[in-house]
């Protein structure tokens, strides 16, 4: 298969979701940072919303994560059911995570991110927490007792381990109410795509 090359950034939670797929689909991708002032030459005309990732394998060119996932999809048959009805579940809770999941989590990770811990905002990393715990009972619920949120390992899981990835490392916990997500990440961080795919300048606990 001819090179794949992924313009993306470490700690985006799209751009960690491509990885985690990229690797759980067994493709090799050259991973090019595109912040550096020559790479960004090369990706921003390529995508008219100038965001990243952007994904180039041979002359297609895709600049939305989850049209990435389908194509990898489309060329392995894997990631997302081959039935119709079945498809439907991992789509919507992949658009759950890219639209709810990441609103409340933004505020924190932005906050913390951007100053030294003694002028954090507060209130703002404690809203964010907030919203954040709303939105994941949505989750706990359709989890169901399965081992995955579709019947085998789908792009759902893609996203939401990076969400997950990224809450854990800015010190957003999923707390106790919520045991079937709590051990559904703990499963997520012991496959190989997760220690492979993290931003190396995170810190994650042990699962063991
Ligand atoms: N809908 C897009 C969203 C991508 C996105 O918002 N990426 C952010 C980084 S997480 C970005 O590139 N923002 C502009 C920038 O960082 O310059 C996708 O799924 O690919």
């Amino acid at each position: 298969m001819a090179d794949i090359i992924l313009y993306n950034k470490p700690e985006c939670p799209f751009c960690w979701k491509v990885r985690i797929a990229l690797n759980e689909i067994g493709l090799y991708a050259n991973l090019v940072d595109s912040n550096a002032p020559e790479t960004r030459l090369v990706w921003e005309p390529l995508n008219p919303k100038k965001t990243v990732p952007v994904f180039v394998h041979n002359e297609v060119i895709i600049y939305e994560s989850n049209v990435i996932l389908e194509y990898l999809s489309d060329i392995t048959g894997e990631l997302i059911p081959s039935i119709a009805r079945d498809r439907v579940f991992p789509r919507l809770i992949n658009s759950y995570s890219d639209t709810v999941i990441g609103v409340g989590l933004k505020e924190v990770i932005f906050e913390k991110r951007s100053k030294d811990e003694g002028s954090w905002d507060l209130n703002r990393i404690q809203a964010g927490t907030k919203t954040f715990w709303e939105s994941i009972l949505y989750l706990e619920n359709a989890l169901g007792d399965g081992d995955f949120f579709a019947e085998e390992y789908s792009i759902a899981e893609c996203a939401l381990t990076a969400r997950f990835g990224l809450a854990e490392a800015y010190g957003v916990a999923i707390p106790d109410q919520f045991p079937k997500l709590r051990n559904w990440y703990s499963r997520m961080k012991k496959r190989p795509s997760f220690r492979a795919t993290a931003p190396e300048n995170l810190l994650f606990e042990r699962t063991n």
